[in-house]
């Protein structure tokens, strides 16, 4: 997969893809990232990105220009563009394994106090991480890169996301290692039954359990 990230602030994500997972993903070839400063396709002689609302009111909004030439420049028929906003839809784990099947993803990340209302209509998606306010769509498109790029063939074992919490709307079920005992909390018994078919029994039902007391909202879907 190839993931070009449209950003005024490629330094923001140096660190993110350099570790641990999405490092190794890189490395192996199993996804391709591309950091693209729109800053570079203006035409305007200052470089300017942006310009005042009309109808007045505070703040900069980001221009059509930059962005359109530079989607349309880098846009085939495999591309889906998703616009970072808080007003998209929320993201959630059904979402990721949707864009994990997708050969190029273009992520456009908002920044300062908005975007001129016309540059949704270059975008197939919007996507918001949740209901607080950001100061811009950096750190949304590093959440989307990471929740698709460990779902890619290859990236982390299968069994680790069939396990996931959210992937059958139920919350991961308790784990524990070594020691069987740590300051008196025993390891639940049945973990060390040896017995697989009740160990998946209590695991389901733990799951359930948890779910019904911290986000009963997942159960009703
Ligand atoms: Cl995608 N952008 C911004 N600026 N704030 C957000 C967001 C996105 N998602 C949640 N808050």
């Amino acid at each position: 997969m190839k993931i070009d990230i449209l950003t005024l602030f490629p330094n923001m994500f140096d660190g993110v893809f350099q570790e641990s997972i999405i490092k190794r993903a890189i490395e192996e070839k199993k996804v391709e990232i591309n950091l693209i400063n729109f800053r570079d396709y203006t035409e305007d002689p200052h470089n300017k990105v942006d310009d005042t609302p009309f109808g007045g009111g505070a703040g900069m909004v980001l221009t059509c220009q930059p962005i359109f030439d530079c989607v349309e420049s880098i846009r085939t028929e495999d591309s889906v563009v998703v616009l970072l906003t808080p007003d998209g839809e929320v993201y959630n784990q059904q979402m990721a394994n949707d864009f994990c099947l997708k050969k190029h993803l273009i992520l456009i990340c908002g920044h300062y106090e908005g975007f001129d209302e016309r540059i949704r209509s270059l975008c197939d998606r919007e996507v918001s991480i949740g209901d607080y306010v950001l100061t811009g769509g950096e750190v949304p498109a590093m959440v989307l890169v990471d929740s698709i790029t460990r779902l890619l063939p290859g990236v982390i074992t299968e069994e680790s996301h069939q396990n996931d919490s959210f992937q059958e709307n139920l919350l991961d079920y308790p784990t524990y290692t070594k020691p069987r005992d740590f300051r008196g909390m025993e390891v639940p018994e049945v973990l060390i039954s040896g017995d697989h078919q009740r160990i998946a029994n209590w695991r389901r039902e733990e799951s359930l359990k948890k779910t019904q007391a911290r986000r009963p909202d997942l159960l009703s879907k």
